[in-house]
């Protein structure tokens, strides 16, 4: 043999363990991406009947608890985690108070799988993540030999539910609960008031619920349907397992519909369409009655916000402009006209907001009402108005970015749906939620701490049941959790479709449905119950 070849076969040998442990490894695909992950062919680790669950500290015994509860119930075997270390092929959750709040590392090789985390969400991260990295063999659960590092690309990953339009109930915000626990997202954002309906129990105005629960978008007879406290409670407690903040929407002045059937003295009048659109804005009674909802919002909803809405007033506000004690309230107050009497409506109701110890958010219209950054957290919508984020962050407000383009998951996924919206012919594909925010970097890159995160919303004018509920929602909702998550670098669009594959195995096992974006004629597009709600914009 001649000196070439051996000094080959040498090296080929040596690559031997190396190819063999590679092909036969199983895949490491975790939803959103971690920031570094690396594959290391020094075997598998094997989930077994003698596999044991070990953390090190009273704050991690939670995610222990998820992580055993879990394997036991796939493996049909009973693991109880402890503290005390049991030898070999365990998992060990350890504390590490050098890494970030929601930071985790996690190593893997044949004998033991090391979790590290310095709270108890970072761990609950990395739990996550090992159950994605579970594969199922011939040989029973393995997980393959990896070392990961990671931590958020941003603090707020957010899901907004309109159930105002629609109602769907409490098993399904658990199941939504659930997936996005799975994907790592962390903040529920509930729209729980307007035109249509008004959704929560409040003790101290009953004919909310009895009168002001009654129809949806398509029915306005549909028969009362609205969460009671023990079921708000019931909800945040289980998002709160999921380490998911729940923060509740009480839209006002404007879409305040539902609050003005059911309390007419609340109103400011209007005629037909707008009718009751707005709160009385001119009344000391409005703000007493906001008073007193959100005496028992913050007594239901433990998160530092409060969400009061605050956007498109200027749609139902007429009467404002012709109304005689409104017209004598902007003179005796000097707002100058009837948007400075909106902008006196929303300091009205931050400093409620405020004296129930919380903080305000509300949709960018907010920006100029006068409040300073410092009592506010501002929502961008409107992504035809880029100046609004720019006015945002000039003025030094926190932002948490959802331009309709390409958070709106009531716009269509697919250039042949039909039902939903575009705008100028635009529509939100699952490549364009996962490109976010990095095709807008120039509006936000100089303010990296101002910019909290990103959300998705489902408003759901055009989505009567749950079956596409989810199918507007899946698989992007996974595009969102990547583009809040993973940082820039380490995003690659082929490499995250890939793991959609696996996702939708994940959602089949749940059965929820979704669009599948790899055969798109196998899900056709479910109609409302009213066809003619096709939306033909752009
Ligand atoms: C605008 S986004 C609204 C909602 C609608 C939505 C439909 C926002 C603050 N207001 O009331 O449901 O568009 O896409």
């Amino acid at each position: 043999m001649s000196r070439l070849k051996k000094t080959c076969s040498i090296y080929l040998f040596l690559l031997i363990p190396f190819v063999f442990a590679h092909a036969q490894s199983p895949s490491v695909q975790v939803i959103p991406q971690p920031q570094e992950i690396h594959i290391s062919p020094q075997g598998d680790f094997h989930v077994n009947n003698n596999t044991g669950v070990v953390y090190t500290s009273s704050q991690m015994q939670k995610p222990a608890g998820v992580l055993a509860a879990y394997l036991s119930n796939r493996l049909k075997i009973s693991i109880e985690p402890g503290r005390k270390n049991t030898g070999t092929n365990q998992f060990v959750l350890k504390e590490d108070v050098k890494l970030g709040k929601e930071e985790y590392h996690v190593s893997v090789d044949k004998n033991a799988v090391v979790c590290e985390a310095s709270t108890s969400v970072g761990m609950f991260y990395a739990v996550q993540t090992l159950l994605q990295c579970l594969n199922v063999s011939d040989d029973g659960f393995r997980i393959a030999s990896t070392t990961i590092k990671d931590t958020p690309r941003y603090g707020w990953r957010g899901f907004m539910l309109d159930e105002s339009r629609h109602f769907f109930g409490k098993e399904v915000v658990k199941q939504l609960l659930d997936v996005m626990a799975y994907l790592k997202m962390n903040r529920f954002h509930w729209h729980l008031t307007d035109e249509q309906a008004w959704r929560i129990e409040i003790k101290k105005y009953p004919k909310l619920t009895e009168i002001g629960a009654e129809g949806n978008w398509h029915d306005r007879n549909a028969p009362r349907a609205f969460y009671t406290q023990d079921d708000i409670r019931e909800i945040v407690a289980y998002a709160a397992e999921r380490y998911i903040m729940i923060i509740p929407e009480i839209d006002m002045p404007g879409h305040a519909t539902a609050v003005t059937r059911a309390y007419p003295e609340f109103s400011a009048g209007g005629t037909g369409r707008w009718e009751g659109f707005t709160f009385h804005p001119a009344k000391e009674t409005t703000y007493r009655f906001i008073d007193d909802v959100l005496t028992e919002i913050v007594q239901l909803f433990p998160a530092p916000y409060i969400h009061i809405g605050g956007d498109e007033v200027h749609f139902g506000n007429k009467i404002w402009f012709t109304d005689p004690v409104i017209q004598q309230f902007i003179k005796d107050n000097d707002l100058k006209n009837e948007l400075g009497l909106e902008h006196y409506f929303i300091r009205r109701a931050c400093d409620i907001v405020q004296s129930k110890g919380r903080t305000m958010i509300g949709w960018d219209e907010i920006i100029a009402s006068g409040i300073t950054p410092d009592k506010a957290i501002v929502m961008w919508w409107r992504h035809d108005k880029p100046d609004q984020l720019t006015a945002a962050l000039e003025k030094g407000f926190n932002v948490i970015i959802t331009p309709r383009i390409p958070c709106y998951f009531d716009f269509v996924q697919h250039s042949s749906h039909k039902i939903g919206r575009r705008w100028a012919g635009k529509f939100n594909a699952l490549e364009t939620v996962c490109q976010f925010p990095d095709n807008i970097s120039d509006l936000i890159s100089n303010y990296p701490d101002q910019v909290l995160g990103i959300q998705a919303n489902l408003w759901t004018e055009r989505v009567a049941d749950v079956k596409r509920l989810y199918f507007l929602l899946f698989p992007r909702l996974a595009g969102t959790a990547e583009s809040a998550w993973t940082n820039r670098s380490e995003k690659d669009y082929s490499r995250f479709e890939e793991k959609i594959k696996k996702f939708l195995e994940f959602l089949d096992g749940k059965g929820i449905n979704y669009f599948n974006i790899f055969d798109p004629e196998s899900t056709p597009e479910p109609w409302g119950p009213d066809k003619a709600d096709v939306i033909a914009e752009g």
